[in-house]
């Protein structure tokens, strides 16, 4: 057999300056469930997720918190990974910028665009905000009423005036225009090419990469008295988590990436920067750049400041690891903003978990322990009704891989939930608690179809609820080594005559605690 392709695949890296928030959440799981995905279609994944731990806010976070950097970085990377755990995710490493094989990597990075002449040393003035560690032109900046002034996305700026090494961005502006003209799906989804195509056309400056007046970095190569600019760092995170500059490495087959799943707010740093530090090291570039929405608390952007963050191991406690997965990545176009709510929460679980695929894996599955001495049981002769039931199923694979091109997680969803709909329909109109006594030949046939509907739906749906579907596959008796995509259609077919075990509820209903709503 041919060895698998391989599928290499990034969250970005979540800054340490404070606790994991329900954003942070929403990226792990979106890119934990394409990488489940991938996995069960016969890729050879790696999928990786982490910190960031380097750069002036996270200093000054520490420094307000009494702690050194490393003491204060270590407690918040801790929460990360825990948090990575606790949602049910399958990173295959969890890297840090603190991680000793981050500088080495980093530092030689640096020494090859150095190499092709792309660094120089001169003398930054301008504006930084320290919120977004981003450089922001004057032009993009706006005076405030009370005489601070605010940078290009909403955060306070400062000025700030120190030598700097300069890398030679401008040189690359025609090369990148190229990369999005030859690779038009560089950058999706397609809004976020758009804005970014327009701000390369505009012109590019050429970008400050190293700071003097904080040390809480990567030291420059030769000079360390000046730290790397945190951006330089963070990217580099991607290669070094598969062995660079270590060709040898078992891992460094993976690079180049073939997508960084990233959040709208830095498609820049992923589409502009990334790729010209890469061009100018002479190291390939990531497939894809993937820039999802933002989460919105009933509409509002959540941050620290405004105080509305919602601690995503608390929602996964109330609602459940695999509920709180579906809700985010059926509720959210993944591309678009999304909001979340209590109520919207509990909606999806009550309606499309608990009535549309557990009532009805609850009622076929109790029947057969009844009525079929708890097997699976034989299928009849099959009408039309059967086929097409049988076939929606079967079409379920061909249709989400064509959504998964694009990473349309809801869309996936979706389609699967279009078949959950089409079960129940079939087994309301089938009417199989009718036929006990009439015909149960017909009703086992009835009884068969739906539950190899179930399996079908259940195996699909893994990458997205792990443990939910894993647990229903038990109920099917579904050995291990027959839940992955080769399984599905006729070649994994439920077999009459296997025992099944006693049937369970899979998704308990949500109900409000006493005293109101929980969240
Ligand atoms: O930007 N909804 O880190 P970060 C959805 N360290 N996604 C959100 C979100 C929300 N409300 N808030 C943040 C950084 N995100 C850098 C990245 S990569 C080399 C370095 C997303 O902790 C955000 O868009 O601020 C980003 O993709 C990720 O969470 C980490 O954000």
């Amino acid at each position: 057999m041919a060895s698998a392709p391989k599928f290499y695949l990034t969250t970005a890296i979540h800054y340490t300056n404070g606790p994991p928030h329900i954003g942070h959440a929403y990226e792990m799981v979106s890119a934990d469930a394409i990488a489940r995905f991938k996995r069960l279609d016969g890729y050879d994944v790696f999928a990786m997720t982490g910190t960031d731990e380097h750069g002036q806010k996270v200093q000054r976070t520490a420094a307000q918190n009494g702690l050194s950097p490393k003491d204060f970085v270590d407690g918040i990377a801790a929460r990360f990974e825990e948090m990575e755990q606790r949602l049910g995710c399958s990173f295959d490493r969890f890297i840090r910028t603190t991680d000793t094989d981050h500088l080495p990597s980093t530092q030689e990075l640096w020494r090859r665009m150095e190499a092709n002449g792309d660094i120089y040393l001169a003398k930054y003035s301008g504006w930084y905000s320290v919120r977004d560690e981003a450089f922001y032109g004057e032009e993009e900046t706006t005076l405030q009423p009370d005489g601070t002034r605010l940078g290009g996305q909403g955060t306070p700026v400062e000025w700030v005036e120190e030598e700097s090494y300069f890398f030679r961005l401008k040189a690359y502006q025609d090369k990148l225009l190229a990369l999005y003209r030859d690779v038009p799906d560089f950058v999706s989804p397609e809004t976020r090419r758009n804005e970014i195509v327009s701000f390369v056309q505009s012109g590019l400056e050429d970008l400050s990469i190293s700071r003097t007046t904080f040390d809480w970095g990567l030291p420059v190569p030769g000079d360390p008295k000046h730290v790397m600019y945190v951006w330089v760092d963070a990217l580099n995170n991607y290669v070094t988590g598969c062995g660079f500059p270590d060709e040898s490495d078992p891992r460094w087959h993976y690079w180049p990436a073939d997508v960084h799943i990233i959040g709208k707010d830095i498609v820049r740093f992923h589409t502009v920067y990334w790729p010209a530090f890469l061009m100018s090291a002479g190291l390939p570039l990531p497939k894809r750049v993937f820039g999802h929405g933002f989460l919105l608390n009933k509409g509002a952007k959540m941050s620290k400041s405004v105080g509305n963050v919602v601690d995503p191991f608390a929602l996964a406690d109330i609602y459940g690891v695999d509920q709180l997965r579906y809700f985010f990545l059926r509720e959210v176009s993944f591309g678009q903003d999304g909001n979340y709510s209590h109520e919207a929460i509990v909606g999806r679980i009550n309606a499309d978990l608990a009535n549309d695929l557990g009532n009805l894996a609850q009622r076929s599955l109790s029947m057969i322990a009844k009525n079929c001495e708890g097997r699976v049981p034989p299928a009849g002769a099959l009408t039309e009704g059967d086929r097409a039931m049988l076939a929606q199923a079967d079409g379920l694979l061909a249709k989400t891989r064509t959504a998964m091109q694009d990473f349309a997680l809801h869309v996936v969803l979706a389609d699967i939930w279009a078949v959950v709909a089409e079960a129940n329909r079939y087994f309301a109109n089938n009417e199989p608690w009718k036929l006990s006594k009439s015909d149960p030949v017909r009703r086992d046939t009835v009884l068969y179809v739906t539950i190899e509907t179930i399996r079908q739906v259940a195996i699909m749906t893994q990458p997205v609820m792990p443990q939910a579907m894993a647990k229903l596959l038990d109920l099917l008796a579904v050995p291990a080594e027959a839940r992955d995509f080769a399984s599905l259609g006729e070649t994994g077919r439920l077999s009459a005559g296997t025992v099944l075990p006693a049937p369970s509820a899979v998704f308990p209903r949500y109900v409000e605690p006493e005293g109101g709503e929980a969240a």
